[in-house]
């Protein structure tokens, strides 16, 4: 195996032996198969679609099996060889393109054991050109990103042919011979699309749930037993919600599903009852002391200890060997009546940490420009001097304490806008109001990062200048690949100067890093000090 697609990938070059995600050698190979798979199909398609032959539900599973690679999300060798059967299947109902097509489009395996060898066989390093390995690379990751966010959103019902096509046409262009301006341009367009599926998501979710509101999000344990959930898929909760409300359980959310709290669709379910525990690193100790079930409906999961296995379930598309999947239906809807039945039984959970405070959420952008009168009043007046963008991702490494250091080291005339799990690096701190604003305004999750653009679009339109005068610096934690599309989506949108740790991805090379830097200033993050120094210049 060969992966480097997340921030923690051995030594900052590439896991070879065993993630330390906990993804085995064996899974690897079947993404590596899959992802090639997906290209073959793509080939196919996009020429279908010139003779209106192209099959409709490529798009879908395309998005589906991108996302079933990305970190954190799923472990289960039965589902990925389902998925390359899947993936043959589909490419093989599509008229082939000619005599000469890639290998790609016609490869067939023998044996459960061509399956290995052929996923050895192409894999990232199969590519030996490390420029053309880290733009495709960088493309395939940032797709990932568009995958798992276009599939939160399809489940809610919204859907873009021009994403799905986005992502067939970037698939087959990692098959071509391209010059490295076109796969550059392949990567800013990945960007591109990010905004577009970032947009289609928000509307999905506010569509769905209503506008987020601001909200005071209590993290206390009650005495009835409960059902925590965690991941980004807010239709999982909806139903988990309607389906336990009578059942004398409460449901506490987890890690990027504190936003949902915010939702105003939410609300009627009195049951909704805390936020409990972080981010996903620290699972393996929250999920022990949670003492009910655990509904893992996206990444990350961490695999699980054996004190609480039999109380995890997975759905959608994660999955872990020997953990309760609780499927979709056709009609999309999912029965957890299993996990509903084992909270009864269980005990309460047990309070984490005396005294916590409440979390605040719901900053999203209609909330945020609700208040933009004040807002631009205390910039303007001097209360607030930055704002410092810090969204992204938590991880395991020592390093993030530079996030808490950060937080906790900003004047008191500054303002923390954050979106995924980096918040809990500071949500709690205590950093107090300005003139009633919230220090942390919490979007929400990480494709919330979308909320921070808007608000610094309409931010920059109050002020009559342009996105990257405004007084905000950028100072981003990444972890995985949804987070790599966020960083293309803030680059096609032009801004600049971005501060990216903890450490810089290992897929990027330094020829590729030498493009970022000249043409975005990107930066990788130093001391507390002396970043803060350089982001708080006037
Ligand atoms: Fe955090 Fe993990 Fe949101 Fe990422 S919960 S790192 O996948 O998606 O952010
Ligand atoms: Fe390693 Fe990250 Fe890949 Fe897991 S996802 S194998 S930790 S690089």
């Amino acid at each position: 195996m060969f992966c480097n697609q997340c921030e923690e990938t051995v030594k900052g070059t590439g896991c070879t032996v065993k993630g330390v995600c906990g993804k085995e050698d064996e899974i690897a190979v079947y993404h590596d198969l899959l992802i090639y798979l997906c290209k073959g199909i793509s080939v196919r398609n996009l020429e279908a679609m010139k003779s209106g032959k192209a099959d409709p539900k490529v798009g879908l599973f395309l998005a589906d099996a991108l996302f079933a690679t990305l970190t954190n999300v799923n472990f289960d060798k039965a589902r990925f060889i389902d998925l390359i059967n899947q993936a043959i299947t589909m490419r093989d109902a599509l008229p082939p393109t000619g005599t000469d097509e890639p290998d790609a489009c016609t490869w067939k395996p023998a044996s459960e054991n061509d399956l290995i060898m052929k996923g050895k066989a192409v894999g990232l390093l199969a590519t030996e050109n490390e420029d053309v390995r880290s733009l495709q690379s960088t493309l395939i990751y940032g797709m990932k990103g568009i995958a798992a966010y276009y599939t939160h959103a399809e489940i809610l019902g919204r859907t873009d042919p021009a994403i799905e096509a986005f992502l067939q046409k970037g698939l087959a262009s990692t098959l071509q011979d391209l010059s490295v301006d076109e796969m550059v341009g392949l990567v800013l367009e990945c960007g591109e699309y990010g905004v577009k599926v970032l947009a289609l998501l928000d509307a999905a979710n506010t569509g769905a749930y209503g506008k987020p509101e601001i909200k005071s999000v209590k993290t206390t344990v009650g005495s009835r037993p409960g059902i925590l959930i965690t991941g980004h898929d807010l239709k999982d909760l909806e139903m988990l919600l309607e389906q336990s409300q009578d059942a004398g359980v409460d449901i506490y959310t987890h890690g990027e599903m504190l936003p949902a709290h915010a939702y105003p669709a939410f609300k009627k379910y009195t049951h909704l009852y805390a936020n409990y525990g972080g981010s996903w690193p620290h699972q393996k100790e929250e999920f022990e002391s949670f003492n009910g079930p655990v509904l893992v409906t996206t990444n990350c999961i961490v695999p699980p200890k054996d004190s609480y296995k039999e109380r995890i379930f997975t759905t959608g598309l994660t999955g872990y060997p020997g953990v309760a999947h609780i499927r979709t239906r056709d009609d999309g809807t999912k029965d957890f009546s299993s996990l509903i039945e084992m909270a009864k039984s269980s005990k309460p959970p047990e309070l984490l940490r005396e005294n916590s405070p409440d979390l605040i959420t719901g900053c999203a952008h209609d909330a945020v420009l609700a208040i933009a009168g004040t807002v631009i009043d205390a910039v303007k007046n001097g209360d607030i001097k930055k704002f410092i963008v810090m969204a992204g991702c938590d991880g395991r490494r020592k390093s993030r304490e530079y996030y808490t250091q950060f937080a906790e080291a900003l004047p008191k005339d500054t303002v923390i806008l954050t979106a995924g799990c980096a918040k809990y690096r500071y949500n709690s701190l205590g950093l107090g109001t300005i003139g009633g604003i919230p220090r942390v305004l919490d979007a929400g999750q990480c494709n919330d990062c979308y909320s921070l653009v808007v608000i610094a679009q309409a931010l920059a339109e109050a002020f009559g200048v342009g996105i990257n005068d405004l007084p905000i610096a950028y100072n981003i934690s990444w972890y995985e690949q949804k987070a790599v599309l966020v960083l293309l989506a803030l680059l096609s949108l032009g801004i600049k100067d971005i501060t990216l740790g903890p450490t810089l991805p290992a897929f990027i090379s330094p020829a590729v890093l030498d493009v970022l830097v000249k043409n975005f200033d990107l930066k990788s993050n130093t001391t507390v000090e002396d970043d803060m120094a350089r982001m708080l210049k006037a």
